[in-house]
């Protein structure tokens, strides 16, 4: 059971981080370093994402990213925080982002440490000229052993292999959801202290669900076990589920799955036949292989609707897989058909 947790007994998210350090052994000094510093730079993002209108920084940066889509102005501004915030601690041996081709070399004037992030520093931008709710995502690997300057290979690690992962959400609060391989906890940032505090531990996603969050506009370049998925849903108690279902879909990511992990869903976003050479629209590294381990560490479930995303072998940084993950049932039953459909 998820327990919320009152202010009376309010533990910050450095308290919590050092008892994991000290009475659990689940993490050393620099992974706590490391996600201190990932929280303070979405602490700024969140006060940059806040100022609106206000900051300047709505708008486009009249740039591309790697993936060929416009950059926002608050995207380049993310990314440069979790950058600058990150090269000088002498916890990682490079970062890697959304926003950059390549990996970002630690600076030779700082020390190197064991550690590799990865990130996509302002998810659901295209959200943020509408007041919708944005975040960032982050994921944590080790750095392969006798490696001293990482490029993109020493990246390409399946997503078991992560020590942490987390995102923020820039919404009506922001909130940090994190995980360190032993369930899953929620920060609220606290707008007046400055800190963290843990507001509910051991988040958990419930089995069966009756709501689903998809982008239904690409119905008619979907593969045919997806349609019969989808059809069934909206059959609704006059189809083969025998129940209703509900749609939710904020088109930014954090959101939708942080919804999930409140109150359940399940979220998709499968390959289409749109542009055949692209398989899916999310990216592997930043986006699909940390909230599968959120989610499969609040007992839910995540599938490339073949394989489970935890196990893909990542061929290149910003590969983009087909996502579908949350409420187990539903997973399972969704991935079922795309396998029947291919056996
Ligand atoms: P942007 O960061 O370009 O807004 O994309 C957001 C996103 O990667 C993910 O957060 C959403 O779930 C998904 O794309 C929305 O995709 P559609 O625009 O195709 O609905």
């Amino acid at each position: 059971m998820s327990s919320s947790t009152s202010s009376s007994a309010r533990i910050s998210l450095s308290r919590f981080l050092i008892e994991q350090q000290r009475e659990k052994g689940h993490i050393n000094a620099d992974l706590r370093l490391l996600i201190e510093v990932v929280a303070r730079a979405c602490k700024r993002i969140s006060i940059a994402v806040g100022k609106g209108a206000l900051g300047g920084a709505l708008g486009s940066a009249g740039t591309e990213n790697v993936q060929g889509e416009t950059q926002k102005k608050l995207d380049v501004v993310s990314n440069e925080l979790l950058l600058e915030a990150n090269e000088w601690g002498g916890h990682l041996a490079a970062l890697a982002s959304e926003e950059m081709d390549d990996p970002h070399p630690i600076p030779h004037r700082y020390p190197k440490g064991e550690y590799l992030l990865v990130f996509d520093p302002l998810d659901g931008s295209s959200n943020i000229d509408v007041n919708i709710s944005v975040g960032t995502i982050f994921s944590v690997l080790r750095c392969p052993d006798g490696i001293k300057d990482p490029d993109e290979s020493a990246f390409l690690q399946p997503g078991t292999k992560q020590v942490a992962a987390g995102y923020a959400v820039y919404g009506s609060s922001t909130v940090l959801v994190l995980t360190l391989g032993d369930g899953v906890h929620q920060f609220t940032l606290d707008r007046e202290y400055g800190d963290f505090p843990l507001t509910q531990s051991n988040l958990r996603i419930p089995e069966d669900t009756s709501e689903f969050a998809i982008n239904m506009s690409n119905i008619r370049h979907w593969e045919p076990p997806m349609r019969r998925y989808i059809d069934e849903l909206l059959a609704g108690k006059t189809g083969p589920r025998g129940r209703d279902f509900n749609m939710r879909w904020v088109a930014s990511m954090v959101a939708d799955v942080h919804r999930i992990l409140t109150r359940g869903g399940i979220f998709i976003y499968p390959r289409d036949l749109k542009d055949p050479s692209k398989p899916g629209k999310l990216r592997l590294m930043y986006e699909a292989n940390p909230m599968a381990m959120i989610v499969e560490q609040a007992g839910g479930a995540a599938t490339t609707g073949l394989q489970r995303i935890l196990d893909v072998q990542p061929t290149q940084l910003h590969q983009r897989v087909p996502v579908f993950l949350g409420s187990r049932n539903e997973v399972e039953r969704v991935t079922a058909y795309h396998r029947e459909a291919t056996a």
